[in-house]
């Protein structure tokens, strides 16, 4: 039966946070464009490579937009498709492997599902085979009407780099799949050509690459680049198509694309050496929300991408008491300054809690443990709350209590 759930339930109930009066229902009935960025970290925003911006279409599209700057990546082995659970579910992926391959014969109750009960479209767009990361099961389980992969693609050798279709023809080819959805929509996007080992063609590079003895660092500034420019001229084809308006996006980063092996020419371009706490910040990826008709603002609560599909659901007027989730909405007025990433390591407002050493933000430096001890429970709880319905397929008791 579903008796393991009550804990569950209780903690989850005993954490929901009460929506933002002048933010639930801000976006009724738009569409929805959800950008996932390929291994976008947060240190590139408003940054400069060379005395280049590295962003420049992102820095402007910030200052028109909620930006928050204290928004984790909490992926682990699954990489993007870690992200795309955590968007969509709420739930932590898991330690070890992928979920979308170990658990993709769940029952899940992810955004799209949400979605089309209230009326909407809901598609996948990403110009890979539909098989890799299992996308093609996972997004059957997650409600996904439907999945424009690679034959939907025209993929040729010129408009191809790295791992696949680049991404400004990506989005090109893109727009015409949008204008021919019903409305509203929820579509999300994946890009790839900001993929490690961050392949790009000289003409291609807006910007060149970092100086230092890594050549992945050196590259990862270019592809970067690259990938703003893309975002650039989708965005101005939305506006052309007269889909703008009508919509929310959101662009997101997937998890990191510098790993800990490059630690060295890291710490060359941000001039300190990358401890284990600058490693923990570095974690951070963008998120970006752009609603029209609303001003810019600089969010610095900290979250991460659990928080995102109650905080969808809560500006499309959904509310999701109940649910069985373990992000808040990031609009709520009461959200703590929290973010566990998928190692056990922490951060709350004042504090990072990294390899058992909690570490305090403003210092930088290693601090007494009590003062992270009243986070650490908090943290283990939801990790092990969220592996148990994973591990149990729980969701499906839920689902039947839902319609006694
Ligand atoms: C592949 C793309 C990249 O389709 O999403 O996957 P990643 O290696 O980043 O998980
Ligand atoms: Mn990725």
């Amino acid at each position: 039966d579903g008796s393991e759930l009550a804990d569950i339930k209780n903690y989850v109930s005993a954490n929901y946070k009460k929506p933002d009066e002048e933010m639930f229902g801000i976006a009724k009935e738009k569409n929805v464009i959800l950008i996932s960025m390929e291994s976008t970290q947060n240190f590139v925003i408003n940054e400069k490579v060379n005395g280049q911006e590295i962003t420049p279409f992102l820095n402007d599209f910030i200052k028109e937009s909620y930006y928050f700057e204290n928004f984790y990546h909490q992926t682990a082995q699954g990489k993007t498709s870690d992200s795309e659970f955590l968007v969509d579910n709420s739930l932590y992926p898991l330690s070890r492997g992928a979920v979308f391959f170990t658990h993709s014969g769940n029952e899940y109750n992810a955004t799209p599902t949400i979605l089309k009960d209230k009326g909407y479209f809901t598609a996948a767009l990403h110009a890979n085979n539909k098989s890799f990361w299992n996308r093609d099961i996972m997004y059957q389980s997650f409600g996904y009407d439907r999945f424009y992969s690679l034959p939907d693609y025209q993929v040729s050798n010129e408009n191809s780099v790295g791992w696949g279709l680049k991404d400004i023809d990506f989005f090109e080819q893109s727009v015409q799949h949008l204008k021919e959805m019903p409305k509203p929509f929820y579509a999300k996007f994946i890009t790839l050509t900001n993929h490690f080992p961050f392949d790009l063609e000289e003409e291609d590079q807006f910007i060149q690459p970092y100086n230092s003895a890594d050549k992945t660092v050196n590259n990862y500034f270019p592809t970067v680049r690259y990938q703003d420019e893309a975002l650039k001229n989708f965005i101005q084809r939305l506006k052309e198509e007269g889909l703008y308006e009508d919509s929310i996006i959101i662009l997101y980063g997937d998890h990191y694309g510098i790993s800990e092996n490059h630690n060295e020419a890291m710490g060359q371009f941000l001039g300190k050496e990358v401890t284990p706490f600058v490693s923990t910040q570095l974690q951070k990826v963008p998120l970006i929300i752009h609603i029209p008709g609303q001003e810019g603002k600089t969010i610095s609560k900290v979250s991460g991408q659990i928080d995102l599909k109650p905080t969808i659901l809560h500006m499309l007027g959904i509310d999701t008491k109940g649910s069985i989730e373990f992000g808040a909405d990031l609009f709520a007025k009461d959200k703590m300054d929290f973010a566990v990433l998928r190692d056990g390591s922490f951060v709350t407002k004042k504090y990072v809690y990294t390899r058992d050493i909690c570490y305090d933000k403003e210092t930088e430096q290693p601090i007494d443990k009590t003062a992270c001890e009243p986070y650490m429970a908090k943290a283990k709880n939801e990790l092990q709350y969220s592996d148990k319905i994973i591990y149990g397929d729980l969701l499906r008791f839920y689902e039947d209590a839902d319609q006694e």
